[in-house]
């Protein structure tokens, strides 16, 4: 239902409005993986996680080397596997690093062995990094990485034990909610940003919704309390407009089942706005 919720609270005619132009590949089908095997008994839905890998994989993989800016609606965070392999595929071809911008609550860094919930979309971002253990997810072993030190982690506030050591083993960047209320979330992004465009990079924005605090945005199942505000989460947005940096973007965990009249929804819409170029009133772009 995430999808058409975004269709239905204006996103097309929000990016529209700011002069882009919007073509929606409307919704994609899973590829048919069989009775392809579990890895591990504990995991969910474990052939569906595949079947949409697959598909994601390749359409990533194509668009990704257009000169456009894929907005990928989901769906779980499970999507990002897709999405985010093929982006990194096509920003190999282009012989770019790709970066990794991950908005979340939870740091999505489990393997098939270490997820203790079986819950899928805990785990998208350690596949993207070639963590051991994801082979039959392509059904081939995955050729074009993320190189973890490239991946940053922001807002997160809910990291499991062995999350937390495979996170620290892998160098991946981590910034919690503390470090955002004691250094203030644009003091955090910037030096990212500096390195994407130092090192010429394309750069991958993740927004899982939990990453906003649950007041403002209740549309999700796993809402974790102290999340960021609506001014932190704008002006992350607002900044990655600015750096002129984002090459593809998710939007992700939207259940809109869980919405109060549609806010999560419109407010996502909202922050797409601001990435896009949304602003208030003209100033001068800030050199990053
Ligand atoms: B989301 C969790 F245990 N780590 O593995 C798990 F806390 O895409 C949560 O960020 C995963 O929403 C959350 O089940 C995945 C849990
Ligand atoms: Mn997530
Ligand atoms: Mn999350
Ligand atoms: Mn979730």
């Amino acid at each position: 239902m995430g999808p058409d919720a975004y269709r239905t609270a204006g996103l097309a005619d929000t990016l529209e409005d700011l002069g882009h132009s919007v073509t929606d590949h409307g919704n994609l089908k899973p590829a048919d993986v069989g009775d392809l095997a579990s890895p591990n008994p504990v995991l969910k839905n474990f052939p569906a996680y595949a079947g949409w890998t697959r598909t994601l994989h390749q359409k990533a993989a194509q668009l990704g080397e257009n000169p456009i800016v894929p907005v990928y609606l989901g769906g779980d965070h499970a999507m990002a596997a897709g999405t985010v392999s093929g982006q990194a595929r096509a920003a190999a071809r282009l012989g770019r690093p790709l970066f990794v911008l991950w908005l979340d609550a939870h740091s999505d860094f489990h393997t098939f062995d270490t997820t203790a919930s079986g819950n899928l979309h805990g785990t998208p971002l350690a596949f993207v990094c070639g963590l051991p253990g994801f082979d039959a997810l392509l059904g081939d072993p995955l050729k074009h990485t993320v190189d973890p030190k490239n991946v940053e982690i922001l807002g997160v506030r809910s990291i499991d034990d062995a999350e937390r050591r495979q996170l620290l083993d892998h160098g991946v960047g981590v910034r919690d909610m503390r470090q955002i209320d004691e250094d203030g979330i644009a003091g955090l992004l910037r030096p990212f940003l500096n390195r994407v465009k130092a090192a010429n990079g394309l750069l991958h924005v993740s927004l899982d919704v939990d990453f906003l605090d649950p007041d403002i945005a209740p549309a999700v199942g796993t809402t974790v309390p102290g999340g960021t505000t609506f001014r932190e989460a704008h002006l992350v947005m607002e900044m990655l407009h600015d750096s002129g940096l984002v090459s593809s973007l998710d939007l992700v965990e939207l259940n809109p089942f869980l919405d109060e009249r549609g806010k999560t929804a419109r407010l996502m819409v909202e922050l797409t706005g601001s990435l896009f170029g949304r602003r208030v009133f003209d100033r001068p772009t800030r050199s990053f």
